[in-house]
C-alpha cells in the first residue's frame, strides 16, 4: 500500500467509526447514574443518623459519640471526594463521549504537536496533495483548553528550529495548554509536557490522561526512555492504559558529497543498527520496569518529519521509512478491533475505580467505627465492676441514712407528735434510699439523673411497720368494803322490822382493774423492718437498675455505631453489585 493509500485508510476508518461510540454514552451513563442514586441514599441515611444528636451527658461517651460522628462525616466527604472526581472524569466521557479519544503524552520537544499536526491532515492539505482529508470540511480545527478558557487555533502549536512555540507571546505560558482536535470518530488530544505545565493544567492534563481511551507515548529517540518517561510509563501501565510508545524524530541529517563535491545535508531515516539498539534498549528498559508490552505493536520509532518530505517529494520509500505507515495501522487496527471495547472499559474503569474507593472510604469508617465501640464495651465492663462496689457502698450509706432518719422520727412520736403510719414511713425510706442511689450514680457517671428518673417511683420499700408508742394493759385485784342489807337480828330489830325499820352490815369485796403504761416507741421493730426491706430492694432491684444505667448510657452511642454498621455495610454491598 503505497502512502496515501495508508493515510486514506486511515482517515476513513476514523470517519466511519463515529457510529461505533453512540452506544457508548446511555450504557455508561446509566452505572454512574445507578452509583449516584446507591450514594445518595447512603448519604441521606447516615446524614439521619448523625443528626439525630445523641444526648449523653457523661463526657466519655459524648467524647466517643463526638468522634464516631466526624468519622461518618469525614467518610461521607470522602466518598463526596470520589464521586466528584469521577464527575469531572465522567463530565470529559461526555464530551466527548462519541470519539476515541487519544492522550498524547511525553516531554517537551519530543515531536507531539508536529506529529499531531500531520495526523490532522492539514499539513498534508497544504501540500495540495489530494487524499480522503479532502472530505473533512471545514477543515479541523484545533481547540485549546488552558485554565478552563476555550479558545480555537488553525493547528496545534509546535516549537520551532529556534525553540519557540507557535501563537505564543509568553514563553512561560507555552506549552501550559491542552490541545485537541476531532478527525471523525477519533479526538487527538495533544497534552503539553510532562513538568511543564502549571498546575492547573496539570491536574487538567492528568485528567485527560485518565479519560483517554489510548495514550501515544512520544519520546525523543535521540535521548529516549530517560528515567521520568519510564516512571510515567509505569503510571499509565499501572492504570491499566492501552499504550503505544513512539520513538520520534528517527531521522538524520548526516553531511554528504554532492556530483559536484560539494557538502551537502541531507535527511535520511537513521540507520538500522540505530534503531535496533534503541528498541533494544527500551525492550530491556520496559521489562526492567516490569511493564509488558508487544514491542512489535507498541513500540515504534517513527520520524514525522520523513513522512512529510517523503509525502512533498513524493518519495514512497522516504514515507515507508518514516515508520508513519506503521504507526496510521496500529490507530486503524485500535479502532477497528477494540475502540468500542475502550470505549466502555474507559467508563466502566473510572466507575469501578469509583466503587472501590468509596468502598475502601466506607471500609475505613467501619474500621474506626469499630475501634469506637471496642472503647465502648471497654467502658461497659468497667462500668459493671464498677458497680458492684457502688452498690456496697449504696447500701451502707443507705442503712446508715435510713436509720437515722428513723430514729429521730421515733423521738419526734415519743415525744408527743402523732405516730406515723407504715405508708408514711415507707415512703419516707424509698425516698431516701432513691436520694441516695441518685447522688451517687450522678456523681459516678454524669447523665445518670434522665436514666433513673423513671425509678423515682417505682422504687419502694415494703413491709415496715408505722411507728407509734407502744402501750401495755395490766390486771390488778382489789379488796373494797360494802354496805349490804341484813336480816333483823334479835326481838328488837324484829319488832322494828314490822314498823318498816332496816339494818345493814359492811363485808369485804375483790374487784379486778386494768391499767394502761406506755412501753415507749417501736424503733427496734421498725429497724429492723427497715433493714430487711432496704437489703431486699438492694437484692432485687438495684443490680437490674445498675445494669439498665450502663446500658442506657451507652445504648444511644452503641446504637449509632449498629445503625452506621447496617447502612455502610449495605451501601458496600449494593455498590460491589454495581462493579463490572
Ligand atoms: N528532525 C525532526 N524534527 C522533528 C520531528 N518531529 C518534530 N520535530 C521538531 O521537534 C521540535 C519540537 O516539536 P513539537 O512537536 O513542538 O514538540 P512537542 O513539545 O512534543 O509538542 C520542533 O522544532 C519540530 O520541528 C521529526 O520527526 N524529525
Ligand atoms: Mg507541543
Amino acid at each position: 500500500m503505497n502512502a496515501i493509500a495508508s493515510i486514506n485508510e486511515f482517515v476513513d476508518v476514523m470517519l466511519e467509526s463515529k457510529a461505533d461510540f453512540q452506544n457508548v454514552k446511555a450504557q455508561a451513563e446509566s452505572r454512574n447514574n445507578q452509583v449516584k442514586e446507591c450514594i445518595s441514599r447512603f448519604e441521606a441515611a447516615i446524614r439521619e443518623l448523625t443528626g439525630r444528636k445523641v444526648k449523653v451527658k457523661n463526657p466519655e461517651l459524648e467524647d466517643i459519640s463526638r468522634k464516631q460522628t466526624a468519622g461518618l462525616e469525614e467518610m461521607l466527604q470522602r466518598v463526596a471526594a470520589s464521586l466528584e472526581a469521577t464527575r469531572r472524569g465522567m463530565k470529559f466521557i461526555n464530551e466527548y463521549e462519541d470519539s476515541f479519544n487519544i492522550a498524547v503524552f511525553g516531554k517537551v520537544k519530543a515531536g507531539k504537536s508536529y506529529t499531531g499536526n500531520f495526523i490532522m491532515g492539514n499539513v498534508i492539505r497544504d501540500l495540495g496533495i489530494a487524499t480522503s482529508y479532502d472530505k473533512i470540511q471545514p477543515r479541523p480545527t484545533v481547540t485549546v483548553i488552558d485554565r478552563g478558557k476555550k479558545t480555537t487555533q488553525a493547528k496545534l502549536a509546535e516549537f520551532d528550529e529556534e525553540g519557540k512555540e507557535g501563537f505564543r507571546v509568553d514563553p512561560n505560558e507555552a506549552t501550559s495548554t491542552i490541545q485537541l482536535f476531532r478527525l471523525g470518530g477519533m479526538v487527538w488530544i495533544d497534552t503539553p509536557g510532562i513538568g511543564s505545565v502549571t498546575w492547573d493544567n496539570e491536574m487538567l492534563a492528568k485528567s485527560f490522561v485518565d479519560n483517554a481511551d489510548l495514550i501515544v507515548y512520544m519520546s525523543n529517540s535521540d535521548a529516549a526512555g530517560t528515567q521520568q518517561d519510564f516512571k510515567e510509563l509505569k503510571a499509565l501501565y499501572a492504570r491499566q492504559k492501552r499504550f503505544v510508545l513512539l520513538l520520534t524524530q528517527s531521522d538524520d541529517t548526516p553531511e554528504d558529497v554532492d556530483d559536484e563535491g560539494n557538502i551537502i545535508r541531507v535527511l535520511g531515516p537513521r540507520s538500522e543498527k540505530d534503531r535496533r539498539d534503541m528498541e533494544e534498549y527500551i525492550r530491556d528498559e520496559l521489562v526492567k520496569h516490569g511493564i509488558r508490552i508487544n514491542m512489535d505493536k507498541e513500540v515504534l520509532t517513527i520520524s514525522t518529519k520523513l513522512a512529510i518530505e517523503g509525502l512533498k517529494n513524493n518519495d514512497e520509500a522516504m514515507f515507508e521509512a518514516s515508520n508513519l505507515k506503521k504507526f496510521l495501522a496500529i490507530l486503524i487496527s485500535i479502532t477497528r478491533n477494540e475502540a468500542g471495547k475502550l470505549k466502555l472499559a474507559t467508563p466502566s474503569g473510572r466507575i469501578n475505580a469509583m466503587i472501590d474507593e468509596i468502598v475502601k472510604a466506607l471500609g475505613t469508617a467501619d474500621g474506626t467505627l469499630t475501634e469506637h465501640m471496642k472503647i465502648l464495651e471497654d467502658m461497659k465492663r468497667t462500668l459493671s465492676e464498677d458497680n458492684e462496689n457502688l452498690q456496697y457502698k449504696m447500701l451502707n450509706e443507705c442503712m446508715n441514712k435510713v436509720t437515722s432518719i428513723v430514729t429521730s422520727k421515733a423521738q419526734e412520736v415519743e415525744s408527743g407528735s402523732a405516730s406515723l403510719s407504715s405508708d408514711e414511713l415507707q415512703e419516707i425510706v424509698s425516698r431516701e434510699v432513691y436520694r441516695v442511689i441518685l447522688a451517687t450514680c450522678t456523681e459516678k457517671f454524669a447523665g445518670s439523673e434522665n436514666i433513673l428518673s423513671e425509678y423515682a417511683a417505682t422504687l419502694k420499700v415494703g413491709g415496715i411497720s408505722g411507728l407509734s408508742m407502744r402501750h401495755d394493759t395490766i390486771e390488778y385485784n382489789r379488796q373494797v368494803s360494802e354496805r349490804y342489807e341484813r336480816d333483823p337480828d334479835g326481838i328488837i330489830e324484829h319488832v322494828k322490822s314490822w314498823f318498816g325499820a332496816k339494818f345493814h352490815s359492811f363485808r369485804l369485796k375483790t374487784i379486778t382493774e386494768h391499767r394502761n403504761i406506755d412501753l415507749g416507741v417501736n424503733l427496734t421493730e421498725v429497724l429492723s423492718d427497715v433493714r430487711r426491706s432496704v437489703e431486699a430492694i438492694f437484692r432485687e432491684q438495684v443490680p437490674g437498675i445498675m445494669r439498665k444505667l450502663s446500658d442506657s448510657l451507652i445504648a444511644p452511642v452503641a446504637d449509632l455505631r449498629k445503625s452506621a454498621g447496617i447502612e455502610i455495610e449495605k451501601a458496600k454491598r449494593e455498590l460491589t453489585g454495581l462493579k463490572c
